[in-house]
């Protein structure tokens, strides 16, 4: 009887033994998730997606903000230290590429980049470090084929239109992105002398309203506006800018990508304002499934594709609401 007991109780220690080893290697994965600019709402989109996944697979995921090349290395040596295996990045430059792939190889870490692609000193992307981005350029030409569509919907001739191209050159598919919806622009007939560059220093709203505020004192005689720019947020800035020089809704068009937030909060307002559309992309690809990719790389060992670019679907005031549930972002 006593052996019984003896035997069963070891039985039972092992059993729990068993249990607390399968919680321990669980408990154990752990990926970093850098952003660039903690504080817009596609980041934080981001993250709560990336949540899911952590949630979903019992992994521990360490948010971090990195608004410059100081803070994303030490965040790197950080998650290092704290014994992560991975991590997957929107960082601050592109051109940190070389010395975010040299960080993350002398920690250890498996390295995967979201939304703004790596380059290397010869400009070129990256190839070698899996990238999860838009398909800027094809997002572009949907932001521009709405530009267009709306200027014939309010019976405006192009001749009399004047764009404002928020810009943030330094970042490939920033200009991917502006240049596709110009293109479209230009294709229907949008006089280029008519184009005016307006550089932001920030990708926020505050960098891009000032950028624009600039082009609009420049050229008092316009009236009608268009503009374009990398994300909701320089659109944003730019309707904010027509607002304050006094143009009316009615006087600009505004089309931005992205349809987190800020974007959505523009739709709700009782009156239409010069923001009449965004390109809605998917925070849940660009987080969940990054994030996912990673924990299957360092688990199984199933390494993630080297490049998938995701759509984008076009959404206004009276379609959003469709169009997030179609996303299944609502
Ligand atoms: C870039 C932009 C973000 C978002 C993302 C997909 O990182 O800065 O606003 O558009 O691409």
């Amino acid at each position: 009887m006593k052996i019984m007991k003896t035997a069963l109780l070891a039985g039972a220690l092992a059993v729990a033994a068993l249990g607390a080893a399968t919680t321990i290697s669980v408990a154990e994965t752990k990926i970093g998730f850098i952003v660039k600019q903690p504080e817009e709402p596609w980041f934080q989109d981001e993250w709560k997606f990336a949540d899911q996944a952590a949630a979903e697979k019992g992994f521990t995921l360490v948010k971090i903000g990195a608004e410059d090349g100081e803070k994303l290395i030490s965040a790197i040596d950080n998650l290092g230290a704290q014994g992560a295996q991975g991590f997957v990045v929107c960082t601050p430059d592109v051109k940190l590429g070389p010395g975010i792939v040299a960080k993350a190889a002398a920690n250890g870490l498996k390295l995967m980049t979201v939304d703004d692609r790596l380059v290397g000193a010869d400009g070129e992307p990256i190839e070698d470090v899996p990238h999860m981005g838009i398909s800027a350029t094809k997002i572009g030409e949907a932001v521009g084929q709405a530009i267009v569509d709306e200027i014939a919907a309010r019976g405006w001739s192009m001749d009399e239109v004047g764009a404002i191209r928020v810009s943030y050159d330094q970042l490939p598919t920033a200009v991917d992105r502006v240049e596709g919806a110009l293109s479209v622009l230009k294709a229907n007939g949008f006089n280029e002398a008519n184009i005016f560059d307006a550089p932001q220093a920030k990708t926020d709203t505050e960098a891009a309203l000032n950028a624009a505020t600039v082009v609009l004192n420049a050229n008092p005689e316009i009236k009608k506006w268009v503009a374009v720019g990398l994300n909701d947020e320089a659109v944003l800035g730019a309707v904010r800018a027509t607002e304050s020089v006094g143009i009316p809704a009615d006087g600009m068009i505004g089309v931005g990508i992205g349809g987190a937030e800020s974007a959505i909060n523009e739709f709700k307002k009782p009156e239409a304002t010069g923001f009449v559309g965004t390109v809605i992309i998917s925070p849940k690809r660009h987080g969940y499934e990054t994030a996912l990719n990673m924990y299957e790389w360092i688990v199984n060992d199933k390494e993630p594709e080297k490049l998938i670019l995701t759509a984008g679907a076009l959404a206004k005031r009276d379609t959003y609401e469709q169009v997030r549930a179609d996303l299944g972002i609502e």
